[in-house]
C-alpha cells in the first residue's frame, strides 16, 4: 500500500528527501510528484512518479485517495526571488497549493510536512538569535505565504487535528540538485563555480550574514520531526532549526582553505541583498532541541569539506 507523497520532488529539497524516504519506507511506499516532467536521470526517477499540479485540487484529492497515502510532504513553493518576479503565480503555488494539500490530507486523515522558512521573519524581528515566538511581518510575498503558511497549518492542527508540521528551513546547500529562485543560492552556486573556474561573483554583499544549513542535515531533521512523539510538541509550525550562520566572505574564506587559488567577486543585485538583510542572521533552535532532540551535525567547514569532495567526485565520473 503506497504511503508517501511528495509533491515539488524535483526541487532542490525533493531531490534527496525522496531518496531518503525511500531508503526509509521502501521504494515502491514513495510516490514523487512535481508539476514537472521527470528527467530520466533524476534521483526521484528511482521510483514511482507522477506529474501533479498541487493547485488542482481534485487532482491532487484523487491522488492521495487512489494510492490511499498516509504522509504528505508538500515541497512545492516558488521561493523568495522568483516570487518577487511573479507574486501572483507565487501566491498561487504557496498558498491555493497548500490550502489543497490540508483539505485533502483532512479528509483522508494522513499526516503533513510543510517547510516554512527564515523568509517567515521580517525586518522587525529581532535578527540575532530570533527566537521561536516572535513577531513576524515578512516585506517579502514569499514571506508572507510562508507566515499565511504556518497560521493555516497550526489552524488545521488545532480545528481539525490534522497532524501537520513545519520547519522553518535556513539556506539550504545541496550538491544534488540546483536552486532555483531564491535568494541563498549563492551558496551553492558557489561551489560549482568554484570547481568549474576557480572563481565566483556573488550576488550577495561580503558581509551578509544569513543562517544556512547542510542538506543532510535539513533532510534528517525532517525525518525525526516527523517521527517524533507529537505529545511532546508544544509548537507545530514551524519550528526554527540552525547549523551554522555565514557570509558570503566567510564561505569564500573556508573554500579557499581547500583551493587556494578560489577568487571571489561582488556584483550585488539590490533586490536579493534587500529580501537577505530582512531576514534573520541567527535563530534561537531551543524549542526544536527540547521538544524533539534537534542536533546538527554540520558547521561550516564540514559542509565546505564534504560539498567540494562529493561535486569532485560528481565531475570524475562525468569525464
Ligand atoms: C530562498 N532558499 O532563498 C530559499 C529559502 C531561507 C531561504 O527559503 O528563497
Amino acid at each position: 500500500m503506497l504511503k508517501v507523497l511528495v509533491t515539488g520532488a524535483l526541487g532542490q529539497v525533493g531531490s534527496e528527501l525522496v531518496p531518503a524516504l525511500r531508503r526509509f519506507y521502501g521504494t515502491e511506499q514513495v510516490l514523487a510528484t512535481d508539476i514537472r516532467g521527470a528527467p530520466a536521470e533524476h534521483p526521484s526517477l528511482g521510483g514511482p512518479y507522477e506529474q501533479l499540479d498541487c493547485t488542482n485540487g481534485n487532482a491532487l484529492r484523487e491522488l492521495l485517495e487512489r494510492h490511499r497515502v498516509k504522509v504528505v510532504y508538500h515541497l512545492a513553493a516558488i521561493l523568495s526571488a522568483r516570487a518577487e518576479a511573479d507574486p501572483q503565480l507565487a501566491w498561487r503555488v504557496n498558498m491555493e497549493g497548500l490550502y489543497n494539500v490540508l483539505e485533502a490530507a483532512r479528509q483522508i486523515n494522513a499526516q503533513v510536512f510543510v517547510p516554512s522558512s527564515i523568509a517567515a521573519f521580517g525586518p522587525n524581528t529581532p535578527q540575532d538569535h530570533t527566537p521561536q515566538d516572535t513577531i513576524q511581518r515578512p516585506n517579502t510575498l514569499y514571506g508572507v505565504t510562508k507566515v499565511a503558511g504556518e497560521l493555516l497549518c497550526d489552524y488545521y492542527a488545532l480545528r481539525f487535528g490534522l497532524d501537520v508540521r513545519g520547519l522553518r528551513y535556513p539556506g539550504l546547500i545541496s550538491y544534488t540538485a540546483h536552486p532555483g529562485g531564491g535568494t541563498t543560492d549563492y551558496a551553492v552556486e558557489i561551489f560549482h563555480h568554484a570547481l568549474r573556474h576557480n572563481q565566483y561573483t556573488s550576488f550577495l554583499g561580503p558581509d551578509t550574514r544569513l543562517p544556512m544549513m547542510y542538506m543532510p542535515d535539513a533532510i534528517r531533521a525532517t525525518l525525526e520531526l516527523m517521527q517524533a512523539d507529537p505529545a511532546r510538541l508544544r509548537h507545530r509550525n514551524a519550528f526554527n532549526i540552525m547549523a551554522f550562520s555565514c557570509t558570503p566572505a566567510e564561505l569564500a574564506a573556508e573554500i579557499q582553505k581547500h583551493r587556494p587559488g578560489f577568487k571571489m567577486h561582488y556584483a550585488v543585485d539590490p533586490l536579493r541583498q534587500a529580501i537577505a538583510e530582512s531576514w534573520p542572521r541567527t535563530l534561537d533552535d531551543s524549542a526544536a532541541r527540547e521538544e524533539w532532540g534537534w542536533q546538527p551535525h554540520y558547521d561550516l567547514a564540514g559542509m565546505t569539506a564534504d560539498m567540494l569532495e562529493k561535486l569532485a567526485e560528481r565531475a570524475l565520473k562525468e569525464v
